[in-house]
């Protein structure tokens, strides 16, 4: 369907970790493009993904979320979502409703006295919000920001999306579409694999785990695509015990990860998978510049002693 004014621009989810951005972006594209926990610090790069409207499209940002960073990985990656804010055309500042504002949130609606981009405020999870709490919140909010809209949502339920959507695309400046109508995504097929083998480390492990561990795709085997891939990847967590953990009991743990991560890789590529996961002890991974390159998190602007 066509219609007189195409649009098209940037969207970008921007927030404190965990408060959904990563599921609002799956959401609404219709397909698992960003890895989803129930642990903060998930996302570590952004990914853009596109969606087509009639009115035109809208390429969505997701953001590793803001918060303190203690490590030269967070410093990326909280650089990595701060300097979207001057690029995009538009800015969600997802917010988890289901919790009360803090310091991080003050925080973050600091970064954005400087924007120029019109910012919206995405409430998400009021499918754990009662009501009677949500018109408090809002009117709470309006102090935060001057925002051009603020729209309930519920990532998980798709409640309040549509008008999301709206607000956004209402937003996006007159133009012709970024990319092709196919495009979904700008993540590569080697970092999609390293991505769903730490989905499913975060999903089954505790407490620091989560944030010492990385994947790299060693060999991504594609010779017999068509009937097999083959993958190669190792684990890296930063101390002895920690690869224990991973490896588990008699390799129980490891083997189920990789069984959970063949299953989404070969449900995604369409074919069937052959994954080979193995652990390697990096002590300080997360602050070698050298390992962080070699993981594809890209380095940013800002200057570091
Ligand atoms: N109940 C409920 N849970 C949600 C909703 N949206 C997201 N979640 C859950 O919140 C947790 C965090 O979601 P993510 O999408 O990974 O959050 P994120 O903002 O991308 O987090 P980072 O990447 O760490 O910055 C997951 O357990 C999601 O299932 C929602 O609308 N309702
Ligand atoms: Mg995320």
């Amino acid at each position: 369907m066509e219609t007189d004014t195409r649009r098209a621009g940037y969207a970008s989810f921007i927030g404190r970790p965990n408060a959904g951005k990563s599921t609002l972006l799956n959401t609404i594209v219709g397909a698992k493009v960003a890895i989803v926990s129930d642990k903060p610090q998930t996302t570590r790069q952004r990914i853009l993904a596109a969606k087509n409207y009639p009115e035109g499209q809208i390429v969505f940002v997701d953001t590793p979320g803001i918060h303190r960073p203690l490590h030269r990985l967070n410093v990326r990656m909280v650089d990595a979502a701060v300097e979207t804010l001057r690029e995009v055309d538009v800015v969600a500042l997802v917010f988890d409703a289901s919790t009360r504002p803090g310091r991080g949130d003050e925080y973050v609606s600091g970064l954005l006295k400087d924007i120029r981009a019109p910012v919206v405020l995405v409430l998400n999870k009021i499918d754990l919000v009662p009501k009677a709490r949500l018109l408090p919140l809002i009117e709470r909010a309006r102090t935060w920001h001057d925002f051009v809209a603020i729209v309930p949502v519920s990532a998980l339920t798709g409640d309040g999306i549509d008008r999301l959507e709206r607000e956004l695309l209402g937003q996006i400046p007159e133009g012709e579409a970024l990319y092709p109508e196919d495009f979904l995504t700008d993540q590569p097929e080697r970092s999609l694999v390293a991505e769903t083998v730490r989905e499913k480390l975060l999903r089954h492990t505790r407490a620091e785990l989560p944030f010492s561990t990385a994947v790299t795709v060693d060999t991504f085997d594609e010779e017999d695509r068509g009937r097999i891939l083959r993958l190669y990847c190792t684990i890296y967590v930063e101390q002895e015990s920690q690869k224990g953990i991973v490896i588990g009991r008699g390799g129980e743990m490891l083997k189920r990860i990789g069984t959970e991560a063949r299953q989404d890789l070969e449900a995604f590529f369409e074919t069937k998978v052959f994954l080979d996961l193995r652990v390697k002890v990096n002590a300080d991974w997360r602050d070698n510049d050298r390992v962080l390159d070699d993981l594809g998190v890209p380095r940013t602007s800002r200057r570091r002693k």
